[in-house]
């Protein structure tokens, strides 16, 4: 990659903390290091050791400033990381094992261009979709050939932001020269998961003129429902696929073209589909003229795509300005991973919290809670980011891990989960480290008396200070508590959380947070030596599965898996028969 027009503060484009790397560390494209065989893994070891006693009350007592001084911030966006089991100290040995493993040549690599999902043989280049037009990022293709691809991500993005125009405005029209007034995405994974996501999150920026609905799951009750109260004469539907070879997508596309030639007929087709994809041949095949497809390119990542035109949806919705602003929050997040100190930049802070929780802890899940109701699915959808990235077990040279690697990753909006779950988190035997993420203005000011959101907000600083704090047997038991009951009102305390408090949720915070968390699952996929961005394990079931289809609707068919797989499908088979 060359960028022309240097945009972070180094000009040489070296992240800051590439000079001070080991000079053992692996050059990008090499093996990288066995990660728990290195020094700095030992002496995080060792340091664990020391400090795993140690609680968050005796650490807030040594050190009265603590909760100003855990602190970093990227462009308004805060984070407290003060209630973590850690010291100044943790912070220094996990920087060095993130320069053990490379992190800043990783980086740099990423950003250039190379090939680092090797078993693809694939640039990984979301940050290009969020790069400002007149910067450059130059890439090599497998045959040697050389694209600026700034330019081309630009130019898609003015022919959604014409296409998107003209259907907020009317003038696309619909067989019957309607104007359009539901669109439906279909589109399952990445190219469902972060325009749904985004959708709801930014609902309050959106035309409430236009409905948006989201069609996934091969289950036909997902596109009937999606349809049921439509009117064909008013839908678009955006099939959104990669690929265009996926299963799902193209059985509820066929569905909905379907139900679109029987009301309208087949000349209907033109004026009620567009497509989103990598694969102009397939489109054409499907019947979708290829002038209404909007493109993208091998180097985006399914799960890293919703700012890329499987965005369109989410652009209708909430207008090209806003989907813009939302591209620049991407950006500033970009910037400030690749030329902040790793100290103070909040996906390596995050990144390297995870590790430690994951690794030295043996924290098995990570919870992430949004105090907003607009986040509702933002930790479905960090689901797929973090646990298809990182839920690997072998390293980039084949070998096994030899750590354990990506957490279970859950989480609802509070303060839902408090009358749920948070029992566990308080009390339970199992360590949920858990980020918590909260805004100071309202995107509804004056909503209540006493004001809602300052309730939301009370709730939001009380769970963290609860579950760092607790509260003792002692204290309980001068509360005049019961003898006997106070075994069971006593908190322990002492569980870590990360604050993130943000402005505002805009479109800009919401772009923020995705890349900070993009970023955060790369820095512990460097850590932990792995490909964060292939997906092998989803394989096995979508072969096996096509194997089994036509055994489910032959009722001759010889049947060859397992006695339990067999007797499955055998009453599959002759319960649909009688
Ligand atoms: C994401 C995965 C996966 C993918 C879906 C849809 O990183 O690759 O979730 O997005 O399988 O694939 P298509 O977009 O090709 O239909």
């Amino acid at each position: 990659m060359a960028i022309t027009e240097p945009t972070s503060a180094h000009s040489d484009g070296a992240h800051p903390d590439a000079a001070q790397s080991d000079p053992a560390r692996p050059a990008a494209g090499t093996a990288p290091p066995v990660i728990n065989q290195t020094p700095e893994w030992a002496a995080l070891a060792a340091h664990h050791a020391e400090i795993a006693d140690v609680t968050l009350r005796d650490l807030f007592a040594r050190d009265p400033h603590r909760g100003e001084t855990f602190v970093a911030e990227a462009d308004g966006l805060y984070l407290d990381y003060s209630k973590n089991r850690i010291t100044a100290r943790t912070i220094e040995l996990l920087v060095a094992l993130a320069r053990r493993a490379g992190l800043a040549d990783r980086i740099e690599a990423m950003m250039r261009g190379d090939r680092i999902n090797i078993t693809e043989n694939r640039s990984v280049l979301h940050v290009a979709l969020r790069a400002p037009a007149g910067t450059s990022i130059v890439v090599e293709g497998p045959d040697g050939e050389k694209t600026d691809v700034v330019p081309e991500v630009h130019r898609v993005l003015d022919r959604m932001t014409e296409f998107a125009d003209r259907v907020r405005s009317g003038v696309w029209r619909g067989a019957t020269d309607q104007p359009i007034s539901t669109v439906v995405n279909i589109g399952i994974g990445g190219s469902d998961l972060g325009p749904a996501m985004a959708y709801d999150a930014l609902r309050d920026y959106s035309d409430r003129s236009l409905r948006l609905r989201f069609v996934s799951n091969v289950d036909p009750t997902d596109i009937r429902e999606a349809t049921v109260d439509l009117d064909p004469a008013t839908t678009l539907f955006i099939v959104s696929s990669k690929t265009f070879t996926t299963l799902e997508t193209l059985a509820n596309a066929r569905a909905a073209r379907q139900w679109v030639v029987d009301a309208l007929g087949e000349d209907a087709v033109a004026h009620h589909f567009v497509a989103v994809s990598t694969n102009a041949e397939k489109v054409a095949e499907f019947g979708i003229d290829t002038r209404h497809m909007f493109e993208f390119w091998d180097w985006v990542g399914g799960r890293y795509s919703m700012d890329s035109a499987i965005g369109l949806s989410l652009m209708i919705a909430i207008g090209p300005e806003s989907f813009r602003e939302l591209l620049a929050g991407f950006h500033a997040m970009d910037e400030h991973f690749r030329s902040t100190p790793f100290e103070r930049n909040l996906p390596v802070l995050l990144g390297l919290l995870g590790v430690w929780y994951r690794d030295f802890f043996g924290a098995q899940t990570h919870a992430v809670l949004p105090y907003s109701q607009y986040l509702d699915r933002f930790p479905a959808y960090l689901q797929q980011l973090d646990m298809e990235s990182n839920g690997k077990s072998v390293d980039l040279a084949g070998r096994p891990v030899g750590v354990p690697t990506g957490p279970v990753v859950w989480g609802t909006p509070g303060t839902n989960g408090q009358h749920a779950y948070f029992q566990l988190l308080h009390q339970g035997t199992t360590l949920v480290p858990a980020d918590f993420i909260g805004f100071i203005e309202p995107n509804h000011p004056g909503v209540g008396d006493p004001d809602q959101h300052v309730l939301l907000m009370a709730n939001f600083f009380a769970q963290t200070e609860a579950l760092a704090f607790g509260k003792t047997a002692e204290e309980v038991a001068a509360e005049g508590v019961a003898a006997e009951l106070v075994p069971h009102r006593t908190f322990p305390g002492n569980r870590p959380t990360n604050t993130l408090l943000a402005p505002k949720l805009t479109p800009f915070t919401l772009g923020q947070l995705v890349a900070l968390y993009e970023h955060k699952v790369f820095t512990q996929g460097v850590i932990w030596g792995i490909n964060s961005f292939d997906q092998w394990g989803v394989e096995l079931g979508k072969v096996l599965a096509g194997r089994i289809i036509p055994e489910l609707t032959d009722p001759a068919a010889k049947l060859a898996h397992d006695s339990s797989t067999n007797a499955l499908i055998r009453r599959f088979r002759e319960a649909r028969r009688s």
